[in-house]
């Protein structure tokens, strides 16, 4: 990834603009008005993403009610985004994971900034995602880190302040891994194939996962800005711990932004692009984005479970016929990530773009 330069302008932590105590936002972060949150209270509804318990996964998914496989089913069909409960992973691991990165960002900043991070890699401390000089900025900060493959996983690059944040990380990535494998197995099954076709489509056991937590401090003016812009993953499956007590996370669905109300201990699981290439857009990515506050800081730790980097990933075979056929040019993740890394989110442009000419 040589193309990606520096910075294109200096780097400002939101987290600093935020605790200066400013009464009004710079421009940089006033976003056009198309994209301006609604916050009007009394938009309020009781519409939320399906929630669905997994008791009976362990490592075998026949273990689950067919009735599950065909929430999950229908979740992948409509939302392309559920909560999931009763998934195994342990509560108390999940309020260790996000309280230990609540305590990294509440660190002194010369702390954080030794861990500040470059678009060549994105490894480490951020504050933007894209190099486009002048471009409208979001208002949090974020970590960023690779799990795996182990070859990129590198302690030096994780934070070694609070004590326990690289031993957390590591037991967190472990579950999640365990977890993300799990959900590929029901979504292969789900969409007609062997239970390993997805997976292997990932490239077998040399698939990725990085870790990015997001961090959106307090905003004097919410309504006109965003913690994350409107995108779709670009990798294959994100599993989100979201902030139990400070809502921000908004879905499309049929054209409405709708707010999700997160469930005690559960995990948000949404389909990246890469699974709606290989299902061939029977499961699609959705577009998501986050909205801010001007009386709570929050925090979300996205966990990507992506392809292996270099192989090209294109709808599988069982799923291309006469009368649907194959929508997508095949590409690698690492050159299909390269959009986001230099031009931000962007809605579901890149996706879009990548259809066959036909
Ligand atoms: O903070 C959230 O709830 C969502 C984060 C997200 O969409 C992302 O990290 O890609």
């Amino acid at each position: 990834m040589n193309n990606l330069q520096e910075w294109p302008e200096p780097i400002i932590r939101v987290q600093s603009l935020s605790e200066s105590g400013l009464p009004s936002i710079p421009d940089r972060y006033i976003k056009p008005p198309p994209d301006r949150p609604s916050l009007n209270p009394t938009e309020k509804s009781d519409v939320n993403i399906p929630i669905i318990d997994l008791t009976g996964l362990s490592g075998d998914e026949n273990n689950l009610p067919f009735s599950t496989l065909d929430q999950i089913s229908l979740a992948c069909r409509e939302w392309g985004f559920f909560q999931v409960v009763n998934h195994g992973v342990s509560p108390g691991l999940m309020d260790r994971a996000r309280e230990t990165w609540r305590s990294f960002f509440h660190l002194p900043m010369e702390i954080k900034q030794a861990y500040a991070n470059s678009p060549k890699t994105y490894e480490g401390y951020g504050s933007r995602l894209g190099i486009e000089k002048g471009a409208i900025l979001d208002w949090s900060d974020y970590y960023y880190l690779h799990y795996l493959p182990l070859t990129l996983k590198d302690y030096n690059k994780w934070p070694s302040s609070p004590d326990s944040c690289r031993e957390v990380i590591d037991e967190y990535g472990k579950e999640l891994v365990k977890l993300g494998g799990r959900i590929m197995k029901i979504l292969s099954i789900n969409l007609g194939l062997r239970e390993d076709r997805l997976q292997n489509a990932f490239g077998g056991e040399n698939f990725g996962t990085c870790l990015r937590v997001n961090f959106y401090p307090k905003c004097p003016q919410p309504n006109l800005a965003l913690g994350l812009s409107s995108h779709s993953d670009p990798g294959g499956l994100t599993l989100l711990l979201p902030d139990h007590e400070v809502p921000g996370l908004q879905v499309r669905k049929d054209g409405k932004w709708i707010t999700v109300k997160p469930a005690q201990h559960a995990f948000i699981v949404n389909i990246g692009d890469q699974i709606q290439v290989l299902s061939n857009a029977n499961y699609k990515s959705v577009e998501h984005r986050v909205i801010v506050n001007s009386s709570m800081e929050r925090i979300s730790m996205a966990f990507f479970y992506n392809p292996k980097s270099d192989i090209p990933i294109k709808p599988v075979e069982e799923l291309v016929s006469s009368d649907k056929p194959a929508l997508y040019s095949p590409m690698t993740f690492d050159e299909y990530r390269l959009f986001i890394r230099l031009r931000g989110p962007q809605g579901k442009s890149q996706v879009e773009s990548l259809k066959s000419p036909r």
